[in-house]
C-alpha cells in the first residue's frame, strides 16, 4: 500500500512511537517560528531550559502582532526577543518585515521539512509541502532546545480537487467551502491533504491561503504536494535549491475523501460569528457595509494585492465605507510600490497599514458599533475585532475590494472579465530586516534586555492526591481562546505579564470570573464541545493556572488548547456521558478522589458532585508521557525532573 504525503514526511521525522492512528508519536522538528505575542513566553520558557543555542536547522522570531506601541510594553518585548535571538542563535525578523506566516513562506519554508510555530496559522507552510503545525510556546521552546514534538498520529483526509476556479472565484472560497462541509471541529485529529488534478491550477500563495485557514477546521495541519508550481515560487524567491518534488503515492489510502470541483465553486462569505457559518452572496443579499479590511496571514500575498489594485483602479472607496489594506510583508509592500499598484490603492482612498497582523487581532481598526465589516482574515469570533457587537464577514480579497467600492456586499463575478494574474518571475529579495545569528563565540556575551512588564510565568505544583474544588465557570460549545484570553490592543501588551493579563481571563463571557476564581482559590471549569478552539496562545492555559484552575471538564477539546492545558499541569477531562454536562452547574462543589491513583489505573476518572449528590464518569485521553506531565505539574516541572 502506498503512502500519503503526510505519512511520508511524518515517518521520515519519526523519533518515538509508531505510525498508528490515534496513538502518540514524537517527531523531529527542523524549523520553528515564534511571533511576538506568544514569543516572550516561549523565550522565557526556552531560557528556563538552560540550552545555550537553538538546535533546530532554523528558528525564526517574528515581530508582527504587537506593533501598536501605545506604551513601553510592546517595544520592551520586541527588544527582549531581539536580544534573546542574538544570544541563542535565532533569526530575528524585525517589526516592519511582515506577518510571520507570509514571510516564512517567502523566505524560509522548505518542502518536506517539519515546522512548528507558536501561532495556530503555522500550517500556512503546508502551501509549499511542509508539515507545519501550530503549537503552544512551551512546545516550541522544547523543539528549539532539540526536544521531540508530540502529536496524535493523525487521520488523513484527502480533499480531491478537480476542475479550475472560475474568474473571480478565489482560493478563499475553496477553504470556506471545506469549512462549510466539515465545520470548525471537523478537522480535529486530522491532517487535510490536497490532491487531484485541480492542485496544478493553484499557485503557492493560493495554496497557502487554503492551508492557513485549515486551522479553522481544528485540523492538525493541511498540506499540498510540492510540484512545478512550488518550484516556480521558490525560484522566483531565489530559492530554487530548496525545491524537492513531493507527493502522495497514487495508491495511498485515506481515512476520508472530500470531493471538490473547483469549477463549481461560487464566491462565499463566513458570516458572524464563526468561520464555518458559510453562505453565498446570493443567500446573504447585497447587504450595506461599513468597513472593509484587506490583509492578514490568510490573504496578503502580492497576488492578492494585485487583484485588489486591479479592482480599485480609477475608483473611489464608497463614502460610507472605510477600507484598510495591510500588505503581508515588506516584500509585498515594496513590490506594490515599485510597480505602481500602491499608488492605485492610495488613489482609491485605501488606508494603508503597516505589514503586520493589525486589525486581524484587534490591533486598531475596530469597526463602529454594530458595524458590518468584510475582512479577508480567517477568524470572525465575537468581539475579536475589538467591537463587541461588530458583525464580521470573512471573504476573499476580490469580494472585499469590489464591495468597498460599491458600499454593499457584492459578488465579484459582477466585475466582468478577469485578466490573468501571474506570479512575478522574480520577487524583490532584500532580507535586510532579518537579523541573522552572530558568531557563536560572541553569543555568550550578549545581555538579554528585559523590560519591567516581563514577569516570570506562574509556577505550577505537582498534582495533589485529590481535587476538591468548586465550579468557577460553566460555558457552552465552541468556546474560543479569544473568549478565554481575549487579545486586542489593550490586552495584548500584557502577554508577558500573566498576573496582569489574567484580570481579563474570560472577561468576554463573565467579567466577574477573575475575582471569583481568585476568591475560590482553586476551581474547575465546565465547557461544551470544541472547547479552546482557535489560537495557540498558551495564555489561555497560563491565566487559568494562575487563577487556580485545576481541571477543565468539557464535551471535547480543540487540539492546541488541550496540549497547552497539559503543559500547564491542568487536567483536561471529557464527560463520559455528555448528558452529565447538564447536571453540573456553576458553584457546584466537585470532588475527584485519588486522582493520581485513578489516572494510573486507566482513562476513566470518577467525579462526585457534592452539591447535587451524584457521581459521574469522565474520560481522559492522555498518553503515559502526558500523565507524567500532569503528575509533575506541567511540562517545565516534568522536564526539570527528568533532566
Ligand atoms: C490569532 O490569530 O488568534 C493569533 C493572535 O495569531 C494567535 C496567537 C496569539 O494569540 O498570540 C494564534 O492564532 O495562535
Ligand atoms: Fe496575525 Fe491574524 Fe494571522 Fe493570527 S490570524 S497570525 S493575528 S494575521
Amino acid at each position: 500500500m502506498g503512502l500519503t504525503l503526510t505519512e511520508k514526511i511524518l515517518s521520515a521525522h519519526l523519533v518515538e512511537g509508531e505510525m498508528v492512528k490515534g496513538s502518540e508519536i514524537g517527531i523531529r522538528i527542523d524549523q520553528t517560528l515564534t511571533q511576538d505575542a506568544t514569543g516572550t513566553m516561549a523565550y522565557l520558557e526556552f531560557e528556563a531550559m538552560g540550552v545555550p543555542r537553538v538546535k533546530t536547522e532554523k528558528s525564526v522570531a517574528y515581530i508582527d502582532h504587537n506593533t501598536l506601541q501605545s506604551g513601553f510594553e510592546n517595544a520592551d518585548d520586541h527588544r527582549f526577543i531581539g536580544s534573546v535571538c542574538k544570544k541563542h542563535g535565532i533569526y530575528f525578523s524585525r517589526p516592519g518585515n511582515g506577518i510571520c506566516h507570509q514571510v516564512h513562506l517567502e523566505r524560509f519554508g522548505i518542502p518536506g521539512k517539519t515546522l512548528i510555530g507558536s501561532d495556530s496559522h503555522t500550517p500556512t507552510g503546508g502551501g509549499i509541502g511542509m508539515i507545519a503545525i501550530g503549537a503552544g510556546g512551551m512546545d516550541v521552546a522544547v523543539a528549539m532546545g532539540g526536544g521531540t514534538y508530540y502529536i496524535t498520529c493523525p487521520k488523513i483526509v484527502k480533499v480531491n480537487l478537480t476542475g479550475k476556479l472560475q474568474p473571480w472565484v478565489a482560493a478563499k472560497d475553496v477553504i470556506l467551502e471545506v469549512l462549510k462541509r466539515l465545520s470548525v471541529k471537523g478537522g480535529v485529529g486530522k491532517v487535510i491533504e490536497y490532491c487531484g488534478e485541480g492542485v496544478k491550477t493553484l499557485s503557492v500563495p493560493e495554496r497557502a491561503t487554503i492551508t492557513n485557514m485549515g486551522a479553522e477546521l481544528g485540523a492538525t495541519t493541511s498540506i499540498f504536494p510540492s510540484d512545478e508550481a512550488t518550484r516556480t515560487f521558490l525560484k522566483a524567491q531565489g530559492r530554487e535549491q530548496d525545491y524537492v518534488p513531493l507527493s502522495a503515492d497514487s495508491d495511498a489510502e485515506y481515512d476520508e475523501v472530500v470531493e471538490i470541483n473547483l469549477s463549481e465553486l461560487v464566491p462565499l462569505a463566513a458570516c458572524p460569528h464563526s468561520p464555518d457559518n458559510v453562505k453565498s452572496v446570493e443567500e446573504i443579499g447585497n447587504m450595506k457595509i461599513d468597513q472593509v479590511c484587506i490583509g492578514s496571514c490568510t490573504n496578503s500575498s502580492l497576488l492578492d494585492m494585485l487583484k485588489v489594485a486591479h479592482i480599485l483602479k480609477g475608483k473611489t472607496v464608497h463614502p460610507d465605507v472605510s477600507l484598510s489594506i495591510a500588505p503581508g510583508s515588506k516584500q509585498v509592500l515594496n513590490m506594490l510600490a515599485q510597480n505602481g499598484a500602491l499608488s492605485i490603492l492610495i488613489d482609491a482612498g485605501a488606508r494603508i497599514l503597516e505589514s503586520a497582523c493589525g486589525p486581524c487581532i484587534g490591533m486598531g481598526q475596530s469597526p463602529n458599533s454594530k458595524g458590518i465589516s468584510l475582512r479577508t482574515f480567517n477568524r470572525n469570533f465575537e468581539g475579536r475585532s475589538g467591537t463587541k457587537d461588530g458583525q464580521i464577514y470573512l471573504v476573499s480579497p476580490e469580494m472585499a475590494a469590489i464591495s468597498a467600492v460599491n458600499g454593499y456586499l457584492t459578488d465579484p463575478r459582477e466585475i466582468g472579465e478577469m485578466p490573468e494574474f501571474k506570479l512575478p518571475e522574480v520577487f524583490k529579495i532584500n532580507d535586510n530586516m532579518v537579523v541573522p545569528p552572530i558568531e557563536a563565540e560572541k553569543m555568550d556575551t550578549v545581555e538579554v534586555l528585559r523590560g519591567p512588564n516581563i514577569k516570570p510565568f506562574p509556577v505550577s505544583e505537582p498534582l495533589s492526591e485529590s481535587i476538591e474544588a468548586g465550579v468557577s465557570l460553566k460555558v457552552g460549545d465552541n468556546i474560543t481562546t479569544d473568549h478565554i484570553m481575549p487579545a486586542g490592543a489593550k490586552i495584548l501588551p500584557l502577554r508577558s505579564n500573566i498576573p496582569k493579563i489574567s484580570e481579563y481571563c474570560f472577561a468576554v463571557c463573565d467579567e466577574h470570573f477573575h475575582d471569583r476564581a481568585k476568591e475560590m482559590g482553586k476551581s474547575i471549569i465546565i465547557g461544551g464541545s470544541n472547547y479552546g478552539q482557535g489560537s495557540s496562545r498558551e495564555h489561555a492555559a497560563l491565566a487559568p493556572l494562575y487563577l487556580g484552575v485545576k481541571a477543565v471538564i468539557t464535551k471535547s477539546f480543540a487540539r492546541i488548547h488541550m496540549a497547552n492545558l497539559i503543559n500547564a499541569g491542568i487536567v483536561p477531562m471529557t464527560f463520559a456521558n455528555e448528558s452529565d454536562y447538564d447536571r453540573v452547574a456553576q458553584g457546584d462543589e466537585l470532588v475527584i478522589e485519588d486522582i493520581i491513583g485513578q489516572l494510573k489505573g486507566g482513562d476513566v476518572i470518577k467525579v462526585t458532585n457534592k452539591t447535587k449528590g451524584f457521581s459521574f464518569d469522565t474520560n481522559v485521553s492522555l498518553s503515559e508521557r502526558q500523565k507524567e506531565m500532569i503528575y509533575a505539574g506541567g511540562l517545565l516541572n516534568y522536564t526539570k525532573n527528568n533532566a
